[in-house]
C-alpha cells in the first residue's frame, strides 16, 4: 500500500485530513481522504451528514473517517456556500444550481412567463426580463431547489406584492434582491413571507415589509438563514416583524424597522447577529416565553428606539428562554445621535430571561461578526434590496439615520401615498435563454447559442456559470457601497 500525505483543500469544514492510496484486491489504485475530526476553532468533534455537513458530535474523542476522493468531492460540492457572503444555518443550500432557467418575461399573476408560472416549479433558477411590481391575485407556494435571483431584474427591481408566498414544505431555496409586500390587500393574519416548514433556505437582501400579522414567520423552519434585508412596516391588524420559530435560524445583518413587535419573537434556536432594531412599538427582540426549551444567541445587535418606542428594547423572556447575549448596545434616548449603551446580563435577567455562559450556534458556515456600531452603518448602506432602493426603503432608511426623531408605525401602505413608481429598464439581450446576457458569455468564452454551457459547473469555485454571472451582478453595486441611498441598476 503506498501512502500519501498532504492537506486536502476541503477546508470548508474545517477539518483536517489526509490522501491515503489504496490498491484494492482487484488492484484497483483508488485515491481516499482520511478526516481527523478535530475543528481548529473550537477543538470540538464533527460527524458527517452529506446533506446538513458536519455535525457536532457529543463524544469528545477524535474521530477517523476514510472517503473514496470521487465521495469527497461530491461532499465537497455539497457545502459549496450559496453564494459569496452567504453565512450562517442556511448558507449551504444550493437552490437551482445547475438547473434550468426559467425567465419572468412579465407582471401578470399567473400564466406563461409570469412569476407565479416559474416560481412554482422545482429545479430552476429563475431570472427576471422584465421589473416593477406583480400583483398577486392569491396566495403561492414555491417550489424546491430553487433559486429566485431578483438582481437580474433591471431599473427598479421587482416587487412581489398584494397576496402571500409561502414555502411550505419546501426545501433547498436562494431568494435574493426582491421587495415581498403583501399589503392590505392580501388577508388578515398572514404574512408577506412564509418560511414554515420549509428548509434550508437562504434569503439575502430582500425588502419584507407590509405584512398583515408578522412580515415573516418561520413555524417548523429549519436550517435556514436571512441576512441583509429590511423587516419593517408591518401593517394592520398586528403589525408585527416574525414570528421566527424554528430550529437553526441564523438572522444576520438585518433591519427591523417600524414593527410594533417580535423583531423577532425567537422561538426554537436563534441565532441574532449584527441586526439593527429601530422605533418598535411595544417590544424589540422577544424571547419564546413557552414551556418548551428556546435558545438564542444575541450578539452585537444595535437597538436604537424611535418615536413609537417603549423602553422595553427586550421582553417577554421566561426561564425557559436561555438567551447568551454580548456586545449589544440600546440607545434609548431619542437624541439624534447615536450614543447607546453596552447592554449587560442584568438587563435581560430583569426580563425573566435565563442568561448563559456561551453561545449555542456553531453553524458550519459561520456568520462574520461585526462591532454593533458597525452593524448600523452597514444596514443603513446595504440592508434590503439595496441594488435599487425605491421610496419607501429609502424613507425607512431616512428614519433610522435620524436615530430617534423619525419613524411610524402606520395602519396600511396606503397611508403612505401612491405606489413607489417602477423604473422599468430593457434587460440586456440573452439569445439562448440561459439566463446569461449574449456580452457576459463573449467575454467569458461561452457560447450565448448554446444554453447548455450556463447549467455547467465550474470545478474550481463550484458555481454554474450563471452563478458566477448572479453573483457578480450581486456584488456590482459600487454607489450604494459608498453610501448612496438611491442607487438602482
Ligand atoms: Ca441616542
Ligand atoms: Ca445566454
Ligand atoms: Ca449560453
Amino acid at each position: 500500500m503506498s501512502r500519501q500525505t498532504g492537506k486536502h483543500p476541503f477546508v470548508a469544514w474545517r477539518l483536517q485530513s489526509s490522501c491515503v492510496s489504496i490498491e484494492t484486491p482487484s488492484n484497483r489504485a483508488e485515491t481516499w481522504v482520511v478526516f481527523i475530526g478535530n475543528d481548529a476553532t473550537t477543538g470540538s468533534n464533527f460527524d458527517v451528514d452529506p446533506i446538513k455537513g458536519p455535525m457536532r458530535l457529543r463524544s469528545p474523542l477524535t474521530f477517523l473517517l476514510m472517503l473514496p476522493l470521487a465521495t469527497v468531492s461530491a461532499l465537497a460540492q455539497s457545502v459549496t456556500i450559496s453564494f459569496p457572503g452567504a453565512e450562517g444555518f442556511g448558507a449551504s443550500a444550493s437552490g437551482g444550481r445547475g438547473q434550468p432557467v426559467l425567465t419572468v418575461s412579465n407582471l401578470q399573476d399567473d400564466g406563461p412567463g409570469s412569476f407565479r408560472a416559474a416560481a412554482t416549479r422545482s429545479n430552476v433558477t429563475i431570472v427576471f426580463a422584465v421589473s416593477g411590481t406583480v400583483h398577486l391575485k392569491s396566495n403561492m407556494e414555491l417550489g424546491s431547489d430553487l433559486t429566485i435571483a431578483g438582481q437580474t431584474a433591471a431599473g427598479g427591481g421587482i416587487t412581489i406584492a398584494d397576496a402571500k408566498v409561502s414555502m411550505t414544505h419546501a426545501h433547498n431555496i436562494i431568494i435574493r434582491y426582491v421587495r415581498f409586500r403583501g399589503g392590505i390587500a392580501e388577508s388578515p393574519k398572514v404574512s408577506s413571507l412564509n418560511l414554515s416548514d420549509a428548509a434550508h433556505v437562504m434569503l439575502d437582501h430582500l425588502s419584507i415589509e407590509w405584512g398583515r400579522w408578522d412580515n415573516i414567520q418561520t413555524n417548523g423552519n429549519t436550517y435556514s438563514t436571512i441576512q441583509n434585508s429590511i423587516i419593517g412596516q408591518g401593517i394592520v391588524p398586528q403589525r408585527f416583524g416574525c414570528l421566527c420559530e424554528s430550529d437553526y435560524l441564523t438572522l444576520t445583518r438585518n433591519l427591523w424597522i417600524d414593527n410594533k413587535s417580535r423583531n423577532p419573537k425567537g422561538k426554537g434556536h436563534i441565532q441574532y447577529v449584527n441586526n439593527v432594531v429601530y422605533n418598535w412599538g411595544v417590544a424589540g427582540y422577544v424571547g419564546g416565553h413557552g414551556a418548551e426549551d428556546h435558545f438564542a444567541d444575541l450578539i452585537n445587535n444595535y437597538f436604537i428606539a424611535g418615536p413609537n418606542s417603549a423602553d422595553s428594547f427586550i421582553g417577554e423572556f421566561t426561564k425557559t428562554d436561555h438567551t447568551y447575549q454580548t456586545g449589544n448596545y440600546a440607545d434609548l434616548n431619542h437624541n439624534g445621535q447615536l450614543d447607546g449603551q453596552l447592554v449587560t446580563d442584568d438587563a435581560f435577567e430583569h426580563v425573566n430571561a435565563d442568561v448563559v455562559p456561551n453561545p449555542f450556534a456553531k453553524p458550519e458556515i459561520p456568520v462574520h461578526v461585526l462591532p454593533a456600531i458597525e452593524a448600523v452603518s452597514l444596514g443603513a448602506k446595504d440592508a434590503g434590496d439595496s441594488l435599487c432602493r425605491d421610496s419607501v426603503d429609502r424613507e425607512l432608511v431616512n428614519q433610522l439615520l435620524s436615530y430617534g426623531k423619525q419613524g411610524k408605525l402606520i395602519v396600511d401602505e396606503t397611508e403612505l401615498g401612491p405606489p413607489p413608481p417602477s423604473s422599468e429598464v430593457a434587460s440586456p439581450k440573452d439569445s439562448d435563454g440561459d439566463g446569461i446576457p449574449d456580452a457576459w458569455e463573449h467575454a467569458h468564452h461561452l457560447n450565448p447559442h448554446d444554453a447548455s454551457d450556463g447549467q455547467r459547473i465550474d470545478p474550481k469555485t463550484g458555481y454554474s456559470k450563471l452563478e458566477t454571472y448572479l453573483n457578480e451582478l450581486a456584488e456590482s453595486k459600487p454607489q450604494s457601497r459608498l453610501g448612496s441611498m438611491a442607487v438602482c441598476r
